[in-house]
């Protein structure tokens, strides 16, 4: 009997222009390492080969995007290119009111300024660290309300992005719903390996909160390739398109914040989103102290031209289809191969569990940061920890937290790579896979009092 082949898919995009890589050796992998403390945020990009540091900021532009550049209209006032960044957030997004900033936490910061109180309480479906931290330092406390199943690298759960709705309800009755301003939601959590909420489960809430008086913000970061997953996975969207599916789920939503440097194909920029004006109106004057003026938040007239452009492209079934695909073929080369790796594949990277691929390291001697800069030894390729680092320390105890998830994220860039490179990545994965059992822990040498993940140093035990 023949058996069933999938067919192949390719990219929908043929290149225009390259950029060399870089080939460090690895004398000098060593080297730079020990000088950026074992910390794969400090190493330069020059000694770097394959860079899967982050999605964020690093997506290569279509030729659409990069005419736009030059369609800039620099003017302090009223530039016309936020006009068409406002039109395009309507069109795909349906919000009713935007700000422009400079990045997704410049968003996070105005939203947290006027929605938080001092003593308030964040629902949330897993923290993202500036996320988190802006409610902090709004006098908020976050509290995560995710499934127990995203705190679990193996379970396969379709949706571990989704929210316990009898965890929210919990909250309600111990806090009341007046402490309770908002619950922010994002779509393919983060931390949790790039794992989906579903539409469902969003309207259970939606009913919840409305019963409450409750808001719902979305993190709508990357929001196209939560959508990706519900037309896969969720009953009755596989005929729906990728474009009416984020707005179904821009609708479930009261406002929203987007960090536009992901899913939205460009290199910086951001935005608040609101439906009531009276927030708006707050939000507007605030952004002016923090950003720049409510017509460009802090971009150029040429970045929110490219934005209004991404937003449009990011919502093709074609690009959405071949972005993750690629991510796919990643984890299932590295899946074949025994590697521990958060399951099931999310939206965008691979995330290592390194408590399974590190089991002998102790929590308290970092083993993803560890395993990150193993890897980035063997090859070149620059990963990033999430895991016992990123998660910081309680702000009011002065703890370290402890997180089940102990990841190191292979995140993929959109548009920038090749299947060929992520062959090399495989490889130098399952390389260091095989000599696992030499690897040491690290300890801490420099601990920065915010975000200490993008500064902290280390040295080898
Ligand atoms: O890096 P920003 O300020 O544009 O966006 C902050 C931000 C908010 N929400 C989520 C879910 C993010 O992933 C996020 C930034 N993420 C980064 C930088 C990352 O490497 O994942």
């Amino acid at each position: 009997m023949s058996k069933k082949t999938k067919a192949s898919w390719a990219e929908p995009y043929k290149i225009k222009m390259v950029e060399l890589l870089k080939m460090p050796t690895i004398s000098q992998r060593k080297k730079m390492i020990i000088e950026a403390g074992y910390n794969t945020f400090l190493l330069k990009s020059k000694d770097v080969y394959i860079d899967l540091l982050t999605d964020s900021g690093t997506s290569a532009m279509s030729d659409r995007q990069w005419a736009g550049l030059m369609l800039g209209d620099e003017a302090y006032a009223g530039s016309e290119n936020y006009y068409n960044l406002e039109k395009s957030v309507k069109k795909y997004y349906g919000y009713k009111y935007i700000i422009p900033t400079h990045q997704g936490r410049g968003a996070e910061n105005i939203l947290s300024k006027i929605l938080i109180k001092k003593g308030d309480i964040i629902p949330g479906n897993m923290y993202f660290t500036t996320t988190r931290l802006h409610q902090e330092l709004a006098g908020g406390t976050f509290i995560d309300v995710i499934i127990d199943e995203a705190h679990d690298s193996k379970s396969l759960h379709p949706f571990k992005g989704n929210i316990d709705l009898k965890k929210v309800e919990a909250l309600i009755s111990k806090y009341g719903k007046d402490k309770i301003p908002y619950i922010c939601v994002a779509t393919t959590v983060n931390m949790a390996g790039g794992q989906p909420i579903s539409l469902e489960n969003l309207k259970q809430l939606r009913t919840l909160t409305k019963k409450n008086n409750i808001k719902i913000i979305l993190d709508m970061t990357r929001i196209a390739e939560n959508a990706y997953f519900i037309k896969l996975r969720e009953k009755g969207y596989s005929k729906k398109s990728i474009a009416s599916i984020v707005k179904e789920i821009c609708d479930q939503t009261d406002g929203a914040t987007m960090s536009a440097k992901k899913d939205a194909l460009v290199n910086i920029g951001g935005f608040l989103a609101i439906n009531d004006k009276e927030l708006f109106e707050e939000a507007s004057n605030l952004v002016v102290v923090y950003e720049g003026l409510h017509t460009y938040g802090g971009l150029a007239g040429r970045d929110m031209e490219a934005m209004a452009i991404g937003i449009q492209e990011s919502v093709s079934d074609n690009h959405i289809n071949a972005r993750i695909g690629q991510v796919l073929y990643l984890g299932e080369k590295l899946k074949e191969a025994g590697i521990p790796i958060v399951e099931p594949i999310g939206g965008h990277g691979i995330f290592l569990d390194a408590k399974r691929f590190l089991p002998h390291i102790k929590q308290d001697h970092y083993p993803a940061q560890t395993l990150a800069a193993e890897i980035y030894i063997d090859s070149g390729v620059r990963t990033m920890e999430r895991g016992i680092v990123s998660a910081g320390r309680n702000s009011k105890t002065g703890k370290n937290y402890y997180p089940e998830l102990e990841l190191v994220r292979l995140t993929i860039p959109r548009r920038v790579y090749t299947q060929a490179h992520m062959d090399v990545v495989a490889e130098s994965i399952i390389k260091v896979y095989k000599r696992k059992e030499k690897i040491k822990g690290l300890k801490m040498t420099y601990e920065p009092k915010y975000l200490r993940f993008f500064q902290a140093k280390f040295e080898k035990l």
